[in-house]
């Protein structure tokens, strides 16, 4: 082994000047750029090589000491991660944060407008991606042995833009302006193979694929706050197996050739942009596959290279599932074992059973991943085998208990012997993980009495719940600077970043009238940030001093944005009927990406900006209402209007929304929720007291007894003429006189299946009652650092190592192990 002295891979600690200096010297000798022409894309990349440089020491370092100490690792498997910005994210991580803004304002440079133009990797859709990119900082952060492993998909999510009024879906070509911050890791590549045949020669099985491609790896850096550890995210892009198919190109087929090569490669070339209905393409199979393939040959791959036998692999490692796109993981794995480990059945499926854990992140059926038997059969076929094998053991398990009759053998089978034969992966989810969790208390308890109730009989300590949580790094630190200011001060220290339970000291404070003050400004200021933007982008002038009242999430009926904005327009109304009464002015903030195919969604998007059209321009409003969907929603984006939010809009459904997680960001920057007892709300509501959240609708129990009994939308309307004069208007062409009827089918959408009209009412005296709160200052002020105040459970912190003690069983490196460098 290369034994080299310290000072020759140590990076010193920077000051600005060598800071400086070593952006130049990227800029000229990395980038082959002049500084004269400079731009700041170019500016920025060279600042982010000098900033890898920071990182990567503890990045090789944090992997040294795995090895060394023999630690017991955790693979996260997730298809979505959400990363947003790595610089400004990595310097706070690093502590170098104001080093780097002295280094610019040296070269003379802005800081801001070079940092803003990183463009967001968009790799993933909404909450699920997300929690796996604050998940990432947790575990790095708290020194947990991990690495996540997702596709380095080429487009991300869309960028979506706003052209009269309707989302249009444009390529986001995020890896186009150099990605500065990945190493590309030539020799991390693996075979992944499809399609062909299976045959058997006495019992032992031998696949013979019929198409192989090449996984190859990039690993995006993961700092933790601290600057002393830093995991990879591996993220695998698809090669063409052989680069060309020789024979066509001998025979001078060159295009041919090349055929293959670009189909092979569409494996890792999008996003799915679907946050809930499964795709049913082929290509997304073979996407989930690809990923897990590559990844699990991985980790015996480093299993191996750390230990001397793969009989102790379920000792050292364990794989989670994030939701069930990864489930393939568990043939995949069987399948190496076996064919190629030579290991017998049952002891493979003992190690599996070990190793995976997997969180369910919703209820919703149409979100259940199923494969029909067929399709697998010809893309997998030595993996459908096994799981036909899987089955058959687990259910001969569960008849050999004697306990059931075959209907319920019927309902907990892998195979769904439908019209269609179909793979139910959740159930392949449940059968082989040794723990299975929701994302927040309510929705672990229905998981177990609704789609899970069968399984949580057959193994009830197998049923657990892990309740989200958000990295405090990126959205207070990194996102809130003023708030984090704020809280250095009054709470005496910076530690709330690594212990967010301090935040509960704020709780003598809140009835401070300079202490309500001093938030006051932070607020404002950050309510400032958003209406430049806004004006800047959309050309709209917003009031700082309205009530910013938010609602930014994929948008879907069962989240109800349509429900806000029947609310907009009774408000609307009222306005109009009582000019002369004291309203408190709002700005209602929308944003937010609906699936390309989702056609209600797409229409709930052009309703809020149709209504958003008539208000804005409704002289007789003078300003009371003011209706804003800003176009192109990301991790960026959040980043801006978090922060400036005095209502945050929760106001799903109860019992769609698995958790939610937007909700706790809002709280934690001091805006008070508008919300049902959905996910996570519930959870926030017994931390900060009823007097300081806004609960309205019907709880989880009454919509299910509705559903029950019929639940039927009209009778709602004849009892309210408030909410009959709304629909109407919707429904009439009030918003869209240039085609009356474009909304004729919005309000009834399924016979109204997410009972917006029986949640209206209390949802509109919610609101009355925000607007009463909003105009005692002091209380309302008070209301907003209780929430903040109370927010400490809500960090992704606490999530990791609910996780790390409950489900992985992993510690993390002492500091002393990481001190010992085993250069
Ligand atoms: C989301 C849930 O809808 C949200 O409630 C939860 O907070 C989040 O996961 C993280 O757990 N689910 C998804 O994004 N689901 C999919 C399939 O994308």
């Amino acid at each position: 082994m290369v034994k080299l002295p310290e000072y020759e891979y140590r990076v010193p600690k920077p000051d600005a000047e060598l800071v400086r200096k070593s952006i130049v010297y990227k800029l000229i000798f990395i980038l082959g750029v002049d500084p004269r022409d400079a731009r700041p894309e170019d500016w920025l990349n060279a600042a982010m090589f000098a900033a890898r440089d920071l990182v990567t020491e503890s990045f090789l370092q944090t992997r040294r000491s795995h090895i060394e100490h023999q630690k017991r690792m955790v693979y996260y498997l997730s298809m979505e991660f959400l990363l947003g910005r790595a610089f400004t994210n990595s310097l706070i991580n690093e502590g170098v944060y104001d080093v780097f803004i002295e280094a610019f304002r040296q070269l003379g440079i802005d800081f801001d407008e070079v940092s803003e133009k990183e463009e967001d990797p968009g790799l993933g859709n909404g909450g699920l991606g997300r929690l796996a990119a604050c998940f990432l900082d947790s575990l790095a952060t708290l020194r947990i042995p991990a690495m996540g492993y997702g596709i380095r998909y080429q487009y991300g999510m869309f960028k979506q833009e706003i052209v009269d009024g309707q989302q249009v879906e444009k390529p986001d070509l995020w890896l186009d302006k150099g990605m500065a911050w990945q190493f590309a890791r030539p020799n991390k590549h693996y075979p992944v193979a499809f399609g062909g045949q299976l045959r058997s020669i006495g019992p032992i099985k031998y696949w013979k694929p019929s198409e192989k491609i090449t996984a190859l790896g990039y690993d995006e850096i993961i700092p933790g706050y601290g600057g002393d550890v830093a995991n990879p995210l591996r993220l695998w892009t698809a090669h063409a197996g052989s680069l060309f198919d020789l024979a066509d190109f001998n025979k001078g087929d060159y295009f041919s050739a090349m055929r293959n090569q670009t189909s092979d490669e569409n494996i890792s070339r999008v996003l799915y942009p679907n946050d809930s209905t499964e795709s049913g393409r082929e290509l997304r199979l073979k996407q989930e596959y690809f990923l897990v393939s590559a990844s699990v040959q991985d980790i015996i791959a480093r299993h191996k290279c750390r230990f001397d036998s793969i009989e102790t692999l379920a000792d050292e490692v364990a794989i989670h599932l994030n939701d069930t796109h990864p489930v393939l993981a568990i043939p995949e794995l069987m399948r190496i074992l076996i064919d190629e480990e030579g290991i017998a059945w049952q002891d493979a499926w003992a190690m599996c059973c070990k190793i995976f854990s997997y969180t369910n992140h919703t209820l919703m059926s149409e979100a259940l991943e199923s494969w029909s038997v067929d399709l697998m059969g010809r893309l997998l076929p030595r993996h459908l085998d096994l799981i036909f094998e899987i089955n058959e053991y687990f259910l001969d398990s569960v008849r050999e208990l004697g306990e059931y009759d075959e209907e319920f053998i019927r309902r907990v089978s892998i195979i769904d012997e439908g019209y269609e034969r179909r793979v139910r992966m959740a159930w392949l989810a449940v059968v082989a993980s040794h723990k299975v969790n929701g994302v927040a208390k309510i929705h672990s308890d229905l998981m177990t009495t609704s789609i899970f109730a069968d399984f949580a009989e057959l193994f009830p300590e197998r049923f657990t719940n892990v309740t989200n949580g958000v990295t405090p790094r990126r959205w207070i630190a990194v996102a809130n600077r003023p708030l984090a200011g704020f809280l250095d001060k009054h709470l005496g220290t910076p530690q709330w970043r690594l212990h967010l339970e301090k935040l509960a000291e704020l709780n003598d404070l809140v009835d401070d009238p300079k202490v309500q003050a001093e938030f006051a400004e932070v607020k404002n200021a950050n309510k400032r940030r958003l209406a430049d933007y806004i004006e800047r982008e959309l050309g709209i002038k917003v009031n700082p001093e309205a009530l910013f009242d938010v609602q930014i999430k994929r948008i879907h009926e069962y989240k109800r944005q349509a429900m806000n904005v029947m609310h907009i327009i009774d408000r609307y109304n009222r306005i109009l009927a009582h000019p002369e009464k004291d309203w408190q002015p709002r700005v209602f903030i929308f944003a937010g990406k609906a699936a390309s195919a989702y056609y209600m969604a797409k229409k709930i998007i052009r309703l809020i900006n149709d209504v958003a059209a008539v208000i804005n321009n409704d002289k007789r409003i003078h300003d009371l209402i003011k209706v804003v969907f800003i176009p192109n929603y990301s991790v960026s984006l959040a980043q801006i209007i978090t922060p400036a939010a005095d209502l945050s809009e929760q106001i799903s459904l109860a019992g769609t929304e698995a958790s939610g997680t937007g909700n706790m960001k809002f709280a934690l920057g001091g805006a008070l929720t508008i919300g049902t007892l959905d996910g996570a709300n519930v959870e926030i509501r017994e931390k900060v007291g009823d007097d300081n959240i806004f609960i309205f609708g019907n709880t989880v129990e009454q919509v299910e007894a509705l559903r029950r009994e019929g639940y039927d939308p009209i009778s709602y309307l004849e009892a309210d003429r408030d909410l009959r004069q709304v629909v109407k208007q919707v429904t009439t062409g009030v918003f869209s006189p240039d085609e009356p009827g474009r909304y004729s089918d919005v309000a009834q959408a399924h016979g109204d299946y997410y009972q917006l009209m029986a949640d209206f009412r209390s949802y509109v005296e919610a609101q009355n009652k925000a607007d009463e709160y909003y105009r005692d200052t002091a209380k309302w002020r008070r209301a907003a650092l209780i929430n903040i105040a109370n927010m400490g459970y809500f960090s992704s912190d606490r999530s990791i190592q609910q996780y790390a003690d409950k489900i992985w069983h992993i510690k993390p490196l002492s500091e002393t192990e990481l001190a010992q460098n085993g250069n």
